[in-house]
């Protein structure tokens, strides 16, 4: 039995989070754990408030199901606070983890902040050199870089200089280009860019809680991190249809 983790947010209208992040691993065949972070109030529309848990209490979480289980991927998500960031870097270092994908989360589509402004400083410099693959949005590229992101020039850039920063790969997420929703990936070979259509009048809450997660679990199989994301955006274009003809 594959088993992943994720330690992120919960949404109880399960679009994003970790609801999100379960149905993604149980779509690869990977058995979910999961950690809660904070505890937030939102709908599909918007983030009423977020409650969110102390260190200790996302340590007690984690620590009983890597006793258990030999974890073969982390997914992370919603880190709110310095202290829950320290906790999850030193668990993932003491027991050295393996196939950790960050998903850098930092404001909800919208708008609402969901870590404190110290922790997005903190995530880049204590978590960001333990993961794999970090797995920023355009808005989150900016806030962690300091530079613009519009364009996939800028997202290039915006890559780059997160990659040398943290020596992790770096996929800078182009869902909210105009044109295209073209991601790109920069490793230590280089850049790779993967081509995306853009799904109109889709509701893209979540997609990149499913995203992260069903790299997680590709690379939890052992395929190889440009297959996964490929597999990955495949699952999440699908949910975005299956809503979209459902809705
Ligand atoms: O999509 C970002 C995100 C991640 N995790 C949780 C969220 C959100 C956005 O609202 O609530 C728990």
């Amino acid at each position: 039995m594959r088993v992943a983790i994720t330690i992120a947010g919960l949404d109880p209208s399960g679009g994003a989070g970790i609801l999100a992040d379960l149905r993604a691993f149980e779509a690869f065949g990977c058995f979910g754990t999961a950690a809660i972070t904070s505890l937030t109030s939102q709908n599909t529309h918007k983030v009423y408030g977020a409650y969110h848990q102390p260190a200790d209490v996302v340590r007690a979480q984690i620590e009983p199901v890597i006793e258990e289980f030999e974890l073969r991927a982390v997914k992370i998500g919603m880190l709110p606070t310095r202290e829950v960031i320290e906790v999850v870097a030193d668990i993932i270092e003491r027991h050295g983890l393996p196939n950790v994908v960050l998903d850098p989360v930092i404001r909800s589509t919208s708008g609402f902040d969901l870590i404190d402004r110290s922790a997005a400083r903190y995530l880049a410099e204590r978590l960001m050199p333990l993961a794999d693959i970090v797995t920023p949005n355009m808005a989150e590229a900016e806030i962690l870089t300091g530079l613009k992101v519009t364009n996939l020039e800028e997202m290039q850039r915006a890559a780059v200089q997160l990659r040398d920063a943290a020596r992790s790969s770096v996929l800078v997420k182009g869902g909210h280009l105009l044109e295209s929703a073209t991601d790109v990936l920069a490793t230590r070979e280089g850049i790779q860019l993967f081509e995306g259509k853009r799904i109109e009048g889709s509701n893209t809450h979540g997609t990149g809680c499913k995203l992260s997660s069903a790299i997680a679990a590709n690379l939890a199989s052992g395929e190889q991190l440009a297959r996964a994301i490929e597999r990955a955006k495949e699952y999440v274009s699908s949910t975005l249809y299956r809503l979209k003809a459902e809705s």
